[in-house]
């Protein structure tokens, strides 16, 4: 039966850590502004981002909240976007995602300040990590390395295999991987034998965002399983990308949904702004 990876626990040690950092940055006069926008008032978006300002407020960190309606326009959320790029006391800006259809997103991404980019989505930070230069990283794949390290996995020389590839999730993960210096496979909806390339993990990373797709069929005996989907049924039960009944008893260790990866997403947002805070 597969040990548990709790980012629950994990992510609240990283917030006591920030916590104390903040407190010591205060004590030089300096203070941090995290804007959080939403457009539109998706319920899921609603709860990760009632999560992430009160993870600010537990860490000392201020946070700016805009919840802008659906019919916002493009240009009305650039100007924000602008004016906070243009604020002082602002350390921080991250627009949630999925933003409307008629708002695009890229454009959106690009005119975030790359300092101010605690998301790490821009191209900027992205090319950063890409050629192993200072910058932020996107919070989910960071986390996960988090979760790996202080669970004591090793990735040196393991053979990793991500599932999916998203500029936010998949991608940078395989870098991140790249970087802790594991072998790396990055699948996809067009990868042939799936079930086989999986089987060959000893880290498999699953962000596909399709319910329970990962059977105990795509895991090798003792594989470490990291699970990023959410999907939550019409009683509210949340469940991941990989079943886990059957991932579990045949997985070393394994992330649960919930208490697996949200949270240290959102840790890993908290270490970002310190990081805006100090450059
Ligand atoms: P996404 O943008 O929809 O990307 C999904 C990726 O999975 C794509 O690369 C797609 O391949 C691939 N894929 C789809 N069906 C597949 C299949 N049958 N076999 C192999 N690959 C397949 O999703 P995302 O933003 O990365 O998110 C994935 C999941 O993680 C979602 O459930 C999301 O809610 C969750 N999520 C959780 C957190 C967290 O903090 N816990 C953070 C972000 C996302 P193609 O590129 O070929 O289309
Ligand atoms: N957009 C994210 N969109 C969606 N789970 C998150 C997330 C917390 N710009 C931008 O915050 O980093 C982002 N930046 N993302 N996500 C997903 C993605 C974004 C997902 C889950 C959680 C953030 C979270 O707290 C809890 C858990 O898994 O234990 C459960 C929360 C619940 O639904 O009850």
């Amino acid at each position: 039966m597969a040990q548990i990876i709790d980012g629950k626990k994990i992510s609240a040690e990283i917030k006591e850590e920030l916590k104390a950092k903040v407190a010591q940055l205060k004590e030089q006069g300096i203070e941090g502004t995290l804007a959080v926008i939403q457009v539109g008032n998706d319920p899921a978006s609603s709860v990760y981002v009632n999560n992430k300002k009160r993870a600010c407020e537990f860490i000392g960190i201020h946070s700016k909240s805009f919840e802008l309606p659906e019919e916002t326009t493009q240009e009305e959320l650039l100007k924000l976007i602008d004016e906070l790029n243009n604020d002082k006391s602002v350390n921080g800006i991250l627009v949630q995602l999925p933003v409307p259809a008629h708002i695009d997103e890229k454009t959106i991404i690009n005119a975030i300040s790359p300092k101010k980019d605690v998301d790490g989505f821009h191209p900027e930070n992205v090319g950063s990590l890409t050629i192993g230069q200072e910058g932020f990283v996107s919070c989910t794949p960071a986390g996960i390395i988090e979760l790996l390290k202080r669970s004591d996995v090793e990735i040196a020389g393991k053979n990793c295999v991500v599932v999916g590839r998203s500029n936010i999730v998949g991608k940078p993960m395989a870098l991140l991987m790249l970087r802790e210096n594991a072998t790396v496979t990055i699948t996809h909806s067009r990868t042939a034998n799936l079930k086989e390339v999986c089987c060959n993990a000893d880290i498999l990373i699953v962000a596909i965002g399709k319910k329970e797709f990962i059977t105990g069929d795509y895991i090798k005996e003792g594989a470490v399983v990291i699970d990023v989907g959410i999907h939550r049924d019409e009683n509210n039960k949340l469940a991941g990308d990989v079943k886990y009944d059957e991932a579990e008893v045949k997985a070393s260790k394994i992330t649960p949904v919930p208490g697996g990866v949200g949270p240290m997403t959102i840790a890993m947002l908290m270490n970002n702004c310190v990081e805006a805070m100090t450059r």
